[in-house]
């Protein structure tokens, strides 16, 4: 029961397990992580996939045979393990030539410089098979306000993005780009800071269907924002393309505790609905097991995610089979929306006197949703007793 399984499929970061405990305030807490080994404990653990930068795999400032082998060695890993390499992204938030950008920092060669980064890992991630490739502008944004004419930014990343899109149609490759959103941190403010302004920026685009997003819990929860909406909102656009799972406490800086840690109650809200929703997706891990853990900490750290999507996925479906919930879902008339409002048209609508003129506005204000009594059903499966 909760065990893990490559069919409920879970993949993981190798910047999660491999984090090293280096925060702004201290040293890193732990060795690094041979990403082979990764991912040996990670499929051992029962996960279906893995994702990395490039940074993550090939050490920055590698010469190419070394890219070579270490791309060789972590490759046969997948294959021995059956583990799938589902996402790629990269890494243009580490090193320093990036501290004011990659893709609208203000100076064009440092711009230039991160697109030939990102098309020498989109060709890698095609290589790999990946289908999906992150794109998180952790370093786009600005600490002041005359640093940064944000609508020519918005311009560059639009080119970036274009670009990228014809040179992966140009390829033929099978690769669709998911933008993270994320409102602060590193940057004072960062462009695209939630999944609205991602899910309104991917409209200008050339190619909008290339693109989509990739939200992070904890990002939306960081700048105060319900998480399941957001999600919703993006199902309902068609543009969920890949999803960051971790935990998150409130508007505070990124935690990215592991899965079903922080806002227990938003986490199974949202497993109720990306299972309700028939998400074929990865779920997808990005945490960082905190900087007090050893490496049986960090392992046990990453199977708690997995194990608690498993629970809530569990709770959420006993939730939705008691027929105590059924009964409290139409006595609060959630079905009732379903049905559209004046599907006869705007001419009929007029014409029916019940609708307005005859229309008891002060009964249909006195009714009461029974709410109350919906969401205490909810928290009783969700904390096990029902
Ligand atoms: C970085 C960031 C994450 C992003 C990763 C992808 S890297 O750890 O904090 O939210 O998903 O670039
Ligand atoms: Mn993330
Ligand atoms: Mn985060
Ligand atoms: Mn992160």
């Amino acid at each position: 029961r909760f065990t893990p399984t490559p069919e409920d499929k879970f993949s993981f970061g190798l910047w999660t397990v491999g984090w090293q405990g280096k925060d702004p305030f201290g040293d890193a807490t732990r060795p690094a992580l041979d990403p082979v080994e990764s991912v040996h404990r990670l499929a051992e653990l029962g996960s279906w996939g893995v994702t990395f930068h490039d940074d993550d795999l090939i050490p920055f400032g590698s010469t190419e045979a070394e890219r070579e082998a270490h791309i060789k060695r972590f490759r046969q890993a997948t294959e021995e393990t059956g583990i799938t390499v589902e996402m790629v992204t990269t890494n243009l938030f580490t090193h320093p030539v990036f501290k004011e950008g990659g893709f609208t920092a203000n100076d064009r060669d440092i711009r230039r410089y991160a697109l030939r980064k990102v098309l020498r890992n989109v060709d890698l991630a095609a290589e790999l098979g990946a289908r999906t490739f992150v794109a998180w502008g952790g370093r786009e944004g600005a600490e002041s306000g005359g640093a940064k004419d944000v609508r020519l930014a918005l311009d560059r990343m639009k080119e970036a993005f274009d670009l990228l899109g014809e040179y992966v149609v140009e390829q033929g490759y099978d690769l669709r780009f998911a933008v993270e959103p994320k409102p602060n941190e590193p940057r004072g403010d960062i462009l695209l800071p939630t999944v609205g302004h991602a899910l309104a920026f991917i409209d200008r685009l050339e190619r909008p269907e290339l693109f989509g997003v990739n939200p992070e819990v904890g990002h939306e929860q960081m700048a105060g924002l319900n998480f399941p909406h957001a999600i919703a909102q993006a199902l309902w656009s068609g543009k969920l393309f890949h999803i960051d799972l971790n935990g998150q406490h409130g508007t505070r800086y990124d935690q990215d505790l592991r899965f079903g840690a922080g806002d227990l109650r938003a986490a199974f809200w949202l497993v109720d609905l990306l299972e309700n929703a028939g998400w074929e997706g990865a779920r997808h891990f990005d945490f960082k097991p905190p900087r007090t853990e050893d490496f049986d900490g960090v392992w046990a750290s990453a199977a708690g995610c997995m194990r608690n999507y498993l629970i809530l996925k569990e709770r959420a479906a006993s939730f939705r089979a008691d027929p105590l919930v059924q009964e409290a879902l139409r006595a609060s008339r959630v079905d009732e929306l379903a049905q559209p409002t004046a599907p006869e048209g705007v001419a009929a609508l007029l014409a029916d006197r019940s609708a307005y003129e005859e229309f008891d506005v002060d009964a249909a204000a006195a009714r009461g949703m029974a709410f109350e009594h919906l969401d205490q059903l909810a928290m009783d499966h969700l904390l096990g007793v029902r």
